[in-house]
């Protein structure tokens, strides 16, 4: 059974749309098997987003991630990283279908509601990152 590591971001909660996304998740079949709220700090983002560090965006990045609490979960299923990707949509609003958690949700491309893992290999590094 696959893992990936799934995080609902500060706009997802300010937002009240946790229950929507958590239902999306479970309706299509997946296991949420660890589940916690939590804050971040810059220096877990320095991680976490270290493709990113040199983008001129990254403060805003930062500033976002850090303006209230995360739900970090940690979601099975088979094939689950790239099935979420699926359902959470690409990375830029515009781009995004409607159907998608961002597709429906987002109206920015830093605040889109929703992380998951874009690897097997990825997953395993974030699931040890926020879950230890
Ligand atoms: P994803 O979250 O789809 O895996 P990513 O890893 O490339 O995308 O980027 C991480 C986050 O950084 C993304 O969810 C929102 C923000 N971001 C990425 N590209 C951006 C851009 N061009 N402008 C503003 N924020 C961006
Ligand atoms: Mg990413």
């Amino acid at each position: 059974m696959e893992r990936t590591y799934i995080m609902l971001k500060p706009d997802a909660v300010k937002r009240k749309v946790i229950g929507n996304i958590i239902s999306r998740i479970e309706s299509k079949g997946y296991s949420i098997t660890s589940m916690k709220m939590f804050n971040l700090d810059e220096a877990i983002l320095k991680d976490h987003y270290s493709h990113l560090i040199d983008k001129p965006f990254f403060p805003d990045l930062v500033a976002f991630m850090t303006s209230g609490p995360v739900i970090g979960m940690i979601v099975e299923g088979d094939d689950v990283v790239v099935g979420m990707r699926n359902l959470m949509g690409p990375t830029k609003w515009v781009e995004a279908m409607p159907g998608t958690i961002r597709g429906d949700f987002a109206n920015s491309t830093t605040e889109n509601l929703i992380h998951g893992s874009d690897s097997v290999e990825n997953a395993n590094i974030e699931i040890k990152r926020f879950f230890g």
